[in-house]
């Protein structure tokens, strides 16, 4: 299992984060997708290694900038959870106000 970050601008708001979300869940090995409006990171957990250009395609058919690749985490074989899994306890963001 592997995590990376990228960072993607022009989102706004729980839709934004919605689209890139959806797009990136359609890539290959992605098994999950974390989004931080605003801070536009993006946290991508696959069973592979993706394509930062795969990556930056699927940005792009959402409708948003792709910035970059920032990180990349492997915390997963470490056992139970740890506090490193800011998706799975967050309460979700209400969408546009
Ligand atoms: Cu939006």
């Amino acid at each position: 299992m592997i995590d990376n970050e990228y960072l993607v601008s022009g989102m706004s708001c729980g839709h934004c984060a919605q689209s890139v979300t959806e797009e990136l869940t359609a890539l290959p090995g992605v098994e999950a997708v974390t989004v931080d409006v605003e801070t536009g990171k993006v946290t991508v957990r696959s069973t592979e290694p993706v394509a930062e250009s795969s990556i930056r395609a699927a940005v792009d058919e959402a409708g948003y900038t792709y910035e970059g690749f920032t990180a990349t985490v492997r915390s997963h074989t470490m056992g139970p959870s740890t506090t490193d899994s800011p998706a799975a306890d967050s309460p979700r963001r209400p969408s546009h106000a």
